[in-house]
């Protein structure tokens, strides 16, 4: 049937009447019933292995455009829209962004997912049914709360199932039941699934409102992505959402198996288990405890989970690397503790080391050494913090199965953060060089060849002003934000902690604040921006987003400084709003201290966006700069290798770093007259005090370093053609940052799929 009359059909169907006839939101109803149809109706590619991606969070962003690029229906549905004089993107800001995840983390398994199916792969995500995922940010007075975001809606994505696995939780019995939403592979015809599962429970089906009464663990389990973990109510609650994921998630895998016509004691065979992070690491012990009720014995369960799991780690900060009570665990899952003792003690038979134990001496669970002897694979998400993995972090353990691990860096899909989101910048790549760097983003670089062409450059430059003015007509009719477009654009946009150092970033702005108030004016008007969201019971980054906030607020009010000079934070920073902001951006801030980012994954979309990075040799900015070359970064502050001795001596002097003059007048406008009578003066001086004498991420160390850094940028950015060929290296070289490729290497050193 043709696309006119398969929409023609489905809205007369569904509303009685033709596509003309319809509103906004109808439209975008049909459109979505027809991607959710097509998706269904694809087969599951097929291998020797399926692999199952478990993760706590998806952050999916919104589907309709990325679903119709994968069934290779997004220009037939535009053209068809076009002939209508209506608009795809217009229709799918009707959808609500899935509220499934919360940072790099998330969204890394959601571009995982596209990769997958791309690849043919036979792959499916197994994750949680968020009622109210994270919450939606709200700024009043200054500050950051908190609301409920409730995204799902009757008829939207999700598919229902069959599937339904009881759960054990304490001493409840709980059923779960599994929704589907497809995913499409772009070029591949098939398609997987992203499994989340939920309550049976109707009454709290996942578009009914609930209540919060936080004792009741049956009703608020699928309530709320992490829910506040500041009490033990809070983190329990953490314990019962693992818990219920891996149980069901362990259960589909086992009946898959058994449809598949193989044998329990065959697991490891058919099936591979990337655990995304600790947060599904207790999969582990459900598995072994599963395949012991199905007549295995407890080393040959152990052995053949252990062949089946691979583990992925995304950080080295301690306060993320979990530990569970084993006290919660006996309330939550009691059924899974003789286990989790047993497997103790088999790793503690082999390898007494006290620093590789999965029981502690309090009795506490670590999960990521759980993972590392009971998984054959151990993998970090960029070279440098693999290594900081291996020769520091986890060295006991590589010392013991150095064969487990490797190095997997991160990714990102072309298909959303090139194809869909940077509509101008792809025609100008299409007339370039041709289409096929959509199924070989390697084949960006053939761009190189016009990195001193000025008729490609100065489209390039218009390429980013356009970008910049959609991006200021958003802010405007959305935040009611009015920017000046012909600013350079400055943006740092990740979630809030202290070791991304936005307050770093918040020192370069007061001295630029200050430069303008004595009169020292920058050579063009300069727009800082920030988006991201504080955990709501991380007080200090509350406190940075405040004084962002506050000196946003400092400079409107300024006349004299106004002109040159804005701070504009984006409120409820999301996936929707990333990708109106990244194809805007001209300066990438990538400001981690060293050691600290694991890899970032938003470095690698503002370099393929054309944006040039500012940024410390953290993460994945290591190899981005590997791949441009050092005229085409700016890169500054300590190396990853003097802040880790740093910590080990504990030879860090906040104080020395606060004295140096430039920097004292910075930190103490944090409790200067003129930002006090903006802003809470608890607040403020609180970061102040812990500024001056803490400083645990060691913003003083660099901050002089990049101020100075950032001065050379925006110099540099007066001399507009040698930027455009900056902006050009920066894409030609980015297609190493292709998810496709971060996949491959997994399927071919990881997953053995097919
Ligand atoms: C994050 C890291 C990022 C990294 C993403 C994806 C967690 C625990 N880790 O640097 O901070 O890019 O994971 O790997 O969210």
């Amino acid at each position: 049937m043709q696309l006119s009359e398969e929409i023609f059909q489905l809205t007369q169907q569904h509303f009685g009447r033709a596509p003309d006839q319809c509103d906004d939101r109808q439209l975008y109803q049909a459109l979505l019933i027809l991607a959710r149809q097509r998706a269904g109706e694809r087969p599951a590619p097929t291998g020797e292995r399926k692999l199952y991606y478990f993760s706590a969070e998806f952050l999916l962003g919104k589907l309709l455009s990325n679903q119709l690029l994968a069934l290779g229906l997004y220009q037939p549905v535009k053209d068809y829209l076009a002939g209508m004089g209506r608009d795809l993107g217009v229709l799918e800001s009707m959808e609500p962004e899935p509220s499934l995840g919360n940072g790099g983390l998330g969204r890394l398994a959601a571009c995982f997912l596209d990769s997958i199916a791309a690849l043919g792969l036979p792959g499916d995500g197994v994750g949680l049914n968020y009622h109210f995922g994270l919450f939606r940010q709200v700024f009043s007075r200054c500050k950051q709360t908190e609301e409920p975001d409730p995204w799902l809606q009757p008829d939207g994505w999700l598919i229902p199932t069959r599937r339904a696995f009881p759960v054990s939780l304490g001493n409840t019995q709980v059923t779960a039941v599994m929704y589907d939403i497809a995913i499409p592979g772009a070029g591949s015809g098939c398609a997987n699934r992203l499994h989340l599962f939920d309550l049976a429970d109707p009454a709290h089906a996942p578009w009914v409102g609930i209540d919060f009464d936080k004792g009741d663990i049956a009703h608020n389990l699928t309530s709320f992505l992490y829910p506040d973990d500041s009490d033990r109510a809070g983190r329990l609650l953490r314990v019962y959402q693992q818990y219920f994921l891996v149980s069901a998630g362990a259960q589909l895998i086992l009946a898959e198996l058994e449809e598949r016509g193989f044998a329990p004691d065959t697991l490891a065979d058919h099936v591979v288990i990337q655990i995304n992070d600790t947060h599904p690491s207790m999969v582990i012990p459900e598995l072994v405890r599963l395949l012991m009720d199905r007549g295995l014995t407890f080393d040959r369960a152990a052995d053949q989970v252990t062949a089946a799991c691979a583990y992925t780690n995304h950080t080295i900060l301690a306060e993320a690397l979990e530990t569970w009570p084993m006290s919660y665990i006996q309330t939550a899952a009691p059924q899974l503790v003789p286990i989790l003792r047993r497997l103790d003690q088999r790793a503690k038979a082999a390898h007494p080391d006290p620093r590789v134990a999965i029981l502690d001496g309090e009795d506490r669970v670590h999960m990521a050494h759980l993972d590392i002897h009971y998984g054959f694979s151990v993998n970090g998400v960029a070279q440098l913090h693999t290594d900081i993995l291996k020769h520091t972090e986890l060295k006991p353990f590589c010392d013991i199965y150095p064969q487990k691990f490797s190095n997997k860096t991160n990714g990102v899909t072309f298909r959303r953060w090139l194809e869909t989101c940077d509509q101008p910048l792809v025609s100008l790549i299409d007339d370039c060089i041709g289409p096929d760097w959509r199924r070989d983003a390697q084949k960006l670089e053939g761009l190189l060849q016009f990195q001193h062409d000025p008729a490609v450059l100065s489209r390039l430059l218009e390429v980013k002003q356009q970008n910049k003015d959609r991006l200021c007509r958003l802010l405007w009719s959305e935040q009611g934000l009015d920017l000046d477009p012909s600013s350079v654009f400055d943006v740092q946009i990740k979630r809030f902690h202290e070791y991304k150092r936005q307050q770093m970033n918040a020192l370069a702005v007061i001295h630029q604040y200050l430069e303008i108030k004595a009169g020292r004016l920058p050579q063009r008007p300069v727009t800082v921006l920030f988006g991201g969201k504080a955990a709501p019971a991380y007080v200090m980054a509350k406190h940075i987003i405040h004084l962002i906030l506050c000196l946003q607020k400092l400079i409107e009010q300024d006349p004299q400084v106004r002109p040159w000079l804005r701070v504009a934070m984006v409120e409820n920073y999301n996936v929707t709003w990333a990708e109106a902001l990244i194809p805007a951006c001209d300066l990438s801030e990538q400001i981690s201290l060293a050691s600290k980012e694991a890899s970032g994954t938003g470095n690698m979309k503002f370099m393929a966006n054309g944006a040039v990075t500012l940024g410390t040799m953290d993460g994945a900015n290591v190899e981005i700069a590997g791949l441009v070359g050092e005229e085409n970064i700016y890169t500054f502050g300590a190396s990853s290798d003097q802040v880790i001795a740093l910590y080990r001596d504990r030879s860090y002097d906040p104080r020395a770093c606060y004295h140096r003059p430039q920097v004292e007048r910075l930190v103490d406008f944090l409790v200067s007259p003129e930002l006090l009578a903006i802003g809470d003066p608890a607040s403020l001086s609180t970061l102040w005090h812990d500024m001056k004498s803490k400083d645990w991420f060691m913003a003083l160390l660099d901050v002089e370093d990049y101020i100075r850094t950032k001065a050379e940028a925006l110099r540099d950015y007066e001399c507009r053609t040698a930027w455009a060929e900056k902006m050009l290296v920066n894409i030609a070289r980015s297609g190493y940052f292709s998810s496709d490729r971060t996949i491959r290497q997994y399927n071919e050193d990881i997953w053995h799929l097919n």
